[in-house]
Protein backbone atom coordinates (compact mmCIF):
# COMPACT_ATOMS: atom_id res chain seq x y z
CA UNK A 1 0.00 0.00 0.00
CA UNK A 2 1.18 3.54 -1.05
CA UNK A 3 0.86 6.58 0.84
CA UNK A 4 -1.09 7.94 -2.11
CA UNK A 5 -3.48 4.51 -2.01
CA UNK A 6 -7.43 4.61 -0.72
CA UNK A 7 -6.65 3.53 2.88
CA UNK A 8 -9.11 0.14 1.62
CA UNK A 9 -6.18 -0.85 -0.85
CA UNK A 10 -4.07 -3.47 0.21
CA UNK A 11 -2.07 -6.33 -0.95
CA UNK A 12 -1.29 -8.49 2.64
CA UNK A 13 -2.93 -9.76 5.55
CA UNK A 14 -1.33 -11.32 8.81
CA UNK A 15 -3.35 -13.70 10.65
CA UNK A 16 -2.58 -16.56 13.51
CA UNK A 17 -4.59 -19.55 13.38
CA UNK A 18 -6.62 -20.57 16.86
CA UNK A 19 -5.59 -23.24 19.19
CA UNK A 20 -6.49 -25.75 21.71
CA UNK A 21 -6.25 -22.92 24.33
CA UNK A 22 -9.10 -20.46 22.58
CA UNK A 23 -11.83 -22.27 24.89
CA UNK A 24 -9.95 -19.94 27.94
CA UNK A 25 -10.00 -16.58 26.25
CA UNK A 26 -11.40 -13.33 27.53
CA UNK A 27 -14.69 -12.45 27.23
CA UNK A 28 -16.78 -10.28 29.23
CA UNK A 29 -20.00 -12.42 29.39
CA UNK A 30 -19.89 -16.13 29.00
CA UNK A 31 -21.90 -17.59 26.50
CA UNK A 32 -20.22 -20.61 26.57
CA UNK A 33 -16.67 -22.19 25.13
CA UNK A 34 -16.21 -21.70 21.42
CA UNK A 35 -16.16 -24.98 19.24
CA UNK A 36 -12.58 -25.03 18.07
CA UNK A 37 -13.37 -27.23 15.13
CA UNK A 38 -16.28 -24.40 13.85
CA UNK A 39 -13.89 -21.85 14.49
CA UNK A 40 -11.29 -23.30 12.32
CA UNK A 41 -13.48 -23.51 9.81
CA UNK A 42 -14.38 -20.22 9.96
CA UNK A 43 -11.27 -19.14 9.76
CA UNK A 44 -10.46 -20.97 7.30
CA UNK A 45 -13.01 -19.35 4.85
CA UNK A 46 -11.78 -15.76 6.28
CA UNK A 47 -8.18 -16.24 4.70
CA UNK A 48 -9.52 -17.96 2.05
CA UNK A 49 -11.60 -14.57 1.49
CA UNK A 50 -8.44 -12.50 2.12
CA UNK A 51 -6.67 -14.21 -0.23
CA UNK A 52 -9.69 -14.23 -2.84
CA UNK A 53 -9.89 -10.12 -2.41
CA UNK A 54 -6.17 -9.75 -3.50
CA UNK A 55 -4.15 -10.48 -0.26
CA UNK A 56 -0.74 -12.38 0.67
CA UNK A 57 -1.68 -13.92 3.61
CA UNK A 58 1.17 -14.93 6.35
CA UNK A 59 -0.69 -17.74 8.51
CA UNK A 60 0.90 -17.67 11.88
CA UNK A 61 0.42 -20.97 13.97
CA UNK A 62 -1.09 -21.55 17.03
CA UNK A 63 0.20 -19.55 20.36
CA UNK A 64 -1.29 -21.81 22.79
CA UNK A 65 -0.10 -19.53 25.77
CA UNK A 66 -2.05 -16.38 24.62
CA UNK A 67 -5.75 -18.02 24.35
CA UNK A 68 -6.45 -14.73 22.39
CA UNK A 69 -3.38 -14.68 19.70
CA UNK A 70 -6.10 -15.18 17.23
CA UNK A 71 -7.21 -11.29 17.17
CA UNK A 72 -3.82 -10.31 16.28
CA UNK A 73 -5.40 -6.88 14.87
CA UNK A 74 -4.76 -5.17 19.09
CA UNK A 75 -0.98 -6.35 18.42
CA UNK A 76 0.10 -3.59 16.32
CA UNK A 77 -0.74 -0.65 13.79
CA UNK A 78 0.34 -0.58 10.16
CA UNK A 79 0.34 2.42 8.03
CA UNK A 80 1.90 2.94 4.91
CA UNK A 81 4.70 4.95 6.92
CA UNK A 82 5.31 2.15 8.81
CA UNK A 83 4.32 -0.33 11.50
CA UNK A 84 3.84 0.85 15.69
CA UNK A 85 3.75 -2.58 18.35
CA UNK A 86 0.81 -1.57 20.64
CA UNK A 87 0.57 -2.35 23.72
CA UNK A 88 -2.27 -4.32 25.05
CA UNK A 89 -4.83 -3.59 28.48
CA UNK A 90 -5.57 -6.87 28.96
CA UNK A 91 -2.56 -8.41 30.99
CA UNK A 92 -3.11 -11.64 29.31
CA UNK A 93 -1.98 -10.42 26.09
CA UNK A 94 0.70 -8.24 26.56
CA UNK A 95 2.99 -11.35 25.59
CA UNK A 96 1.76 -11.50 22.02
CA UNK A 97 3.44 -8.65 20.92
CA UNK A 98 6.96 -10.00 21.28
CA UNK A 99 5.61 -12.70 19.48
CA UNK A 100 4.40 -10.63 16.37
CA UNK A 101 7.48 -7.97 16.95
CA UNK A 102 9.68 -10.72 14.53
CA UNK A 103 6.79 -11.06 12.13
CA UNK A 104 6.67 -6.82 11.76
CA UNK A 105 9.86 -6.24 11.63
CA UNK A 106 10.92 -8.78 8.51
CA UNK A 107 7.92 -7.00 6.74
CA UNK A 108 8.34 -3.20 7.67
CA UNK A 109 11.28 -0.97 6.91
CA UNK A 110 10.22 1.40 9.78
CA UNK A 111 8.80 0.35 13.28
CA UNK A 112 7.99 1.93 16.16
CA UNK A 113 6.33 0.68 19.43
CA UNK A 114 4.53 2.32 22.32
CA UNK A 115 6.69 1.47 25.40
CA UNK A 116 4.41 2.96 28.28
CA UNK A 117 3.20 2.69 31.07
CA UNK A 118 0.48 3.53 28.78
CA UNK A 119 -1.63 0.75 27.14
CA UNK A 120 -2.95 0.65 23.36
CA UNK A 121 -4.72 -1.74 21.45
CA UNK A 122 -5.22 -1.63 17.61
CA UNK A 123 -8.85 -2.72 17.91
CA UNK A 124 -9.41 0.85 19.22
CA UNK A 125 -7.84 2.22 16.22
CA UNK A 126 -9.43 3.29 12.70
CA UNK A 127 -7.33 4.64 10.48
CA UNK A 128 -9.13 7.56 7.79
CA UNK A 129 -7.74 9.02 4.68
CA UNK A 130 -7.79 12.22 6.61
CA UNK A 131 -6.78 11.05 10.52
CA UNK A 132 -6.49 8.59 12.82
CA UNK A 133 -9.48 7.99 15.24
CA UNK A 134 -8.67 6.28 18.54
CA UNK A 135 -10.88 5.12 21.17
CA UNK A 136 -10.50 5.06 24.63
CA UNK A 137 -11.87 2.25 26.19
CA UNK A 138 -11.01 -0.23 29.05
CA UNK A 139 -7.78 -1.45 27.38
CA UNK A 140 -6.47 2.00 25.49
CA UNK A 141 -5.86 4.65 28.05
CA UNK A 142 -4.77 8.63 27.48
CA UNK A 143 -1.06 7.73 28.58
CA UNK A 144 -1.49 4.64 25.22
CA UNK A 145 -3.22 7.36 23.04
CA UNK A 146 -0.66 10.33 23.80
CA UNK A 147 2.41 7.93 22.56
CA UNK A 148 0.71 6.94 19.34
CA UNK A 149 -0.17 10.61 18.52
CA UNK A 150 3.53 11.40 19.07
CA UNK A 151 4.33 8.46 16.31
CA UNK A 152 2.31 9.60 14.07
CA UNK A 153 2.97 13.26 14.49
CA UNK A 154 6.74 12.26 13.13
CA UNK A 155 4.42 10.95 10.33
CA UNK A 156 2.58 13.85 9.72
CA UNK A 157 -0.90 11.98 10.72
CA UNK A 158 -3.38 13.83 12.71
CA UNK A 159 -5.20 11.64 15.94
CA UNK A 160 -8.42 12.58 17.29
CA UNK A 161 -9.39 10.46 20.52
CA UNK A 162 -13.17 9.45 20.73
CA UNK A 163 -14.48 7.88 23.76
CA UNK A 164 -15.72 3.92 23.61
CA UNK A 165 -19.32 3.95 24.96
CA UNK A 166 -19.64 2.17 28.25
CA UNK A 167 -20.13 -1.75 27.81
CA UNK A 168 -18.14 -1.66 24.55
CA UNK A 169 -14.70 -3.54 24.20
CA UNK A 170 -12.73 -1.83 21.61
CA UNK A 171 -14.11 1.15 19.21
CA UNK A 172 -14.03 -1.09 16.29
CA UNK A 173 -16.32 -3.22 17.88
CA UNK A 174 -18.87 -0.71 16.75
CA UNK A 175 -17.51 0.64 13.58
CA UNK A 176 -15.72 0.25 10.29
CA UNK A 177 -14.51 2.29 7.17
CA UNK A 178 -15.79 1.04 4.31
CA UNK A 179 -14.49 3.61 1.91
CA UNK A 180 -12.57 6.64 2.32
CA UNK A 181 -15.59 9.21 3.72
CA UNK A 182 -17.82 5.82 5.07
CA UNK A 183 -17.91 4.51 7.91
CA UNK A 184 -20.53 1.43 9.11
CA UNK A 185 -21.47 2.07 12.88
CA UNK A 186 -24.10 1.29 16.05
CA UNK A 187 -26.03 4.03 16.36
CA UNK A 188 -24.85 3.99 20.12
CA UNK A 189 -21.41 5.23 18.68
CA UNK A 190 -22.45 7.51 15.93
CA UNK A 191 -25.12 9.39 18.07
CA UNK A 192 -21.98 11.13 19.71
CA UNK A 193 -21.36 12.82 16.58
CA UNK A 194 -17.97 11.43 16.44
CA UNK A 195 -18.16 10.62 12.80
CA UNK A 196 -19.94 13.76 11.76
CA UNK A 197 -17.98 14.83 8.16
CA UNK A 198 -18.37 11.39 7.38
CA UNK A 199 -21.09 9.64 5.60
CA UNK A 200 -22.43 6.82 7.64
CA UNK A 201 -24.23 3.62 7.28
CA UNK A 202 -25.74 2.59 10.31
CA UNK A 203 -26.40 -0.89 11.63
CA UNK A 204 -29.75 -2.40 11.86
CA UNK A 205 -31.39 -2.47 15.40
CA UNK A 206 -30.53 -5.64 16.97
CA UNK A 207 -27.42 -6.44 14.44
CA UNK A 208 -24.62 -4.07 16.31
CA UNK A 209 -22.50 -6.77 16.17
CA UNK A 210 -22.22 -6.45 12.73
CA UNK A 211 -20.43 -2.86 12.75
CA UNK A 212 -17.35 -4.66 12.87
CA UNK A 213 -16.41 -5.34 9.14
CA UNK A 214 -13.26 -4.92 7.12
CA UNK A 215 -13.47 -3.61 3.71
CA UNK A 216 -10.10 -5.39 1.87
CA UNK A 217 -10.00 -3.79 -1.65
CA UNK A 218 -13.38 -4.35 -3.46
CA UNK A 219 -15.09 -6.97 -0.75
CA UNK A 220 -16.22 -6.02 2.52
CA UNK A 221 -16.13 -8.93 4.74
CA UNK A 222 -19.15 -8.92 7.53
CA UNK A 223 -19.98 -11.75 10.21
CA UNK A 224 -22.73 -13.95 9.18
CA UNK A 225 -26.33 -13.10 10.52
CA UNK A 226 -26.86 -9.80 9.87
CA UNK A 227 -29.41 -9.55 7.02
CA UNK A 228 -30.76 -6.23 7.47
CA UNK A 229 -27.19 -4.73 7.87
CA UNK A 230 -25.95 -6.36 4.73
CA UNK A 231 -28.24 -5.74 2.84
CA UNK A 232 -28.27 -2.20 3.11
CA UNK A 233 -24.59 -2.59 1.97
CA UNK A 234 -25.62 -4.31 -0.89
CA UNK A 235 -27.81 -1.65 -1.47
CA UNK A 236 -25.45 0.90 -1.17
CA UNK A 237 -23.47 -0.52 -3.78
CA UNK A 238 -20.72 -2.63 -1.70
CA UNK A 239 -20.00 -6.29 -2.78
CA UNK A 240 -20.66 -8.10 0.84
CA UNK A 241 -19.25 -11.48 1.90
CA UNK A 242 -20.29 -13.09 5.07
CA UNK A 243 -18.12 -15.30 6.85
CA UNK A 244 -19.30 -17.24 9.63
CA UNK A 245 -18.07 -15.61 13.17
CA UNK A 246 -20.45 -16.92 16.30
CA UNK A 247 -16.88 -18.81 17.76
CA UNK A 248 -15.07 -15.91 17.74
CA UNK A 249 -18.28 -14.04 18.71
CA UNK A 250 -17.96 -15.89 21.95
CA UNK A 251 -14.93 -14.48 22.83
CA UNK A 252 -15.95 -10.53 21.78
CA UNK A 253 -14.01 -10.95 18.77
CA UNK A 254 -15.26 -10.14 14.61
CA UNK A 255 -13.82 -9.54 11.32
CA UNK A 256 -11.15 -6.73 11.70
CA UNK A 257 -9.85 -8.68 14.81
CA UNK A 258 -8.40 -11.64 13.17
CA UNK A 259 -6.35 -9.81 10.85
CA UNK A 260 -3.74 -7.00 9.97
CA UNK A 261 -4.25 -5.61 7.21
CA UNK A 262 -1.50 -3.48 4.76
C1 LIG B 1 -10.17 -9.85 24.04
O1 LIG B 1 -11.01 -9.66 24.94
O2 LIG B 1 -9.11 -9.25 24.00
C2 LIG B 1 -10.49 -10.89 23.00
N1 LIG B 1 -11.28 -11.92 23.57
C3 LIG B 1 -11.19 -10.26 21.83
C4 LIG B 1 -10.36 -9.26 21.09
C5 LIG B 1 -11.07 -8.66 19.94
N2 LIG B 1 -10.21 -7.82 19.22
C6 LIG B 1 -10.60 -6.73 18.55
O3 LIG B 1 -11.76 -6.33 18.64
N3 LIG B 1 -9.68 -6.05 17.87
Amino acid sequence: MTRTDPSWQFTRAITRRPGESVTHGLRAVDTGAPDLGLMLKHHADYVAALRAAGAEVVELPPLEPFPDALFVEDTALCLPEGAVLMRPGAPSRAGEVAEMAPVIRGLFAEVREIRGPGTIEGGDILFTPREVLVGQSARTNAAGIAELRAILADWGRSLREIRVPDGVLHFKTDCSLLDGQTILATGRLAQSGCFDGYRVILTAPGEEAAANAIRYNDVVLMAAGFPETAESLRKAGYRVQEIGNSECAKLDGGMSCLSLRF
